[in-house]
């Protein structure tokens, strides 16, 4: 006989005599009878085992929480048992025994403190509204995926233990590579330019990018990972267009496959195209109104962010940065020398995504790298690849926990990560 899962016999897709497997959530023990919880990733069931039924193989009250059983019994649909389903037992086999007691409760009302949650990861996650953040920040990626393979986007994967920093030195996890120095990659920047050189059109990769950032905020991971693309012949709206149109199918696939699962996400709007867009010369004039000051060429503060993202319902583009604090690689503007042609994709005070067109003259790409006190000589396997033809671009990166963070109404970055590493955390 074939395994059911318990959302089959909900649907009343499995029937009759079934075999089921999973987890005890819970055991009840009455007079006459044992309720057990069972728990698969599908849901729950109530497993009545009945005193007089004797020779089920084994003790009920002898189960520990969370140990693994399969059970073979009749399915009955119970609208008084709070599962829905019931299945009456004719055999229990106990497949792996949990100790006890448990280092974090799986079904306790009141939530752990996140670090206790943390270091129990493998235990957390067995709690279903945890779990549920996986699969959608799964749909949500599969929704992202499918629209940049629509649009003839090809996955790449490039390397992640390099020998030069994309988003700025201070932040490098240095590694020791046999006799040489090398990093951890912040982002796959420089690659899939250089595949932009190699004659791909479009690109794609989703892969973990590494900061050695030593803040330790609830928006910000040690490593992330970055959903990046770039795209031959276009320009930052171009990139800006792609990025909004895959933002909404994500969180179109997100809402069809989860809606049952999540009830938060059947509230998640579908956001309508295209998303507004705010100079950043407009957000200063915004700052200036609400008595916030920012000098021309730096960058937001997080509360700067909040009183900018609070004239927004939700997403929003800032375009238009300055080139102090963009990178080498961001296009200046041509009527105006002191901005770029960048942007960054924000949600209320979180900005989800960096973008741009990109310098594809090599001359003006050294004088970037000298302007910003790096050394060209460093970067020759990148500059080669813009001296031998390279034509216009542009791109951007998005990191993928924040936007499940935002979309799921999550408080802290951790909960999108299934093993983050901050600061302080390198294990599990
Ligand atoms: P940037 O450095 O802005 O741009 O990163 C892009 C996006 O990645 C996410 N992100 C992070 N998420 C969690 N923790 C962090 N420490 C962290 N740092 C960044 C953010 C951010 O918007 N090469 C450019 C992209 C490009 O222009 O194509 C880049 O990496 O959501």
């Amino acid at each position: 006989m074939e395994y059911s899962y318990i959302s089959d016999l909900r649907s009343g897709k499995s029937s009759g005599t079934v075999k089921v497997r999973g987890w005890v959530q819970d055991i009840r023990r009455l007079k006459n009878v044992d309720f057990i919880i069972l728990r698969d990733h599908t849901g729950t069931a109530q497993v009545t085992v009945k005193k007089s039924s004797g020779s089920l193989g084994v003790d009920p009250g002898a189960i520990n929480r969370e140990s693994v059983i399969e059970v073979e019994g009749e399915n009955v649909q119970n609208s008084i048992s709070k599962t829905g389903t019931e299945i009456l037992a004719n055999r229990i086999n106990v497949i792996n025994t949990s100790m006890a007691p448990l280092p974090l409760p799986v079904t306790d009302p009141v939530e752990a403190d996140i670090e206790t949650r943390l270091n129990n990861r493998f235990l957390d996650l067995r709690k279903p509204h945890i779990h549920h953040i996986f699969e959608a920040e799964s749909e949500l990626m599969w929704g992202i995926r499918k629209f940049l393979h629509g649009e003839k986007f090809v996955e790449v994967h490039t390397p992640k233990v390099v020998a030069a920093a994309t988003e700025g030195g201070a932040d490098l996890f240095g590694v020791k590579y046999f006799e040489m120095e090398a990093y951890l990659n912040q982002s796959p920047q420089l690659y899939k330019e250089i595949l932009i050189s190699s004659g791909f059109n479009r690109v794609f990769e989703v892969g973990p990018a590494f900061r050695a950032e030593k803040h330790n905020t609830v928006r910000h991971l040690n490593e992330f990972t970055s959903v990046d693309i770039e795209m031959a012949f276009s320009d930052h709206n171009d990139a800006m267009s792609m990025l909004e149109r895959a933002v909404k199918s994500g969180i179109g696939s997100m809402k069809s496959a989860m809606d049952d699962r999540v009830e938060l996400i059947s509230k998640i709007e579908t956001p309508s195209l295209p998303f507004p867009r705010i100079t950043y010369r407009k957000c200063i004039d915004v700052l200036h109104d609400s008595n916030e000051d920012l000098e021309f060429g730096l960058d937001f503060t997080p509360e700067q962010l909040k009183i900018i993202g609070d004239g927004f319902e939700g997403f929003y583009f800032i375009t238009e940065w300055p080139s102090t604090v963009r990178p080498f690689y961001t296009m200046i503007n041509q009527q105006d020398e002191s901005i770029t042609n960048s942007f960054d994709l924000q949600y209320k005070d979180k900005e989800i995504t960096s973008g741009a067109q990109r310098v594809h003259d090599p001359v003006l790409l050294e004088k970037r790298f000298r302007n910003k006190g790096l050394n060209p000589k460093d970067f020759e396997f990148y500059l080669n690849a813009f001296r031998f033809g390279m034509p216009p671009h542009a791109g951007w990166g998005l990191g993928l926990e924040r936007l499940t963070m935002i979309l799921l109404d999550l408080k802290n970055i951790r909960e999108t990560s299934l093993f983050p590493r901050d600061r302080t955390r390198l294990v599990p």
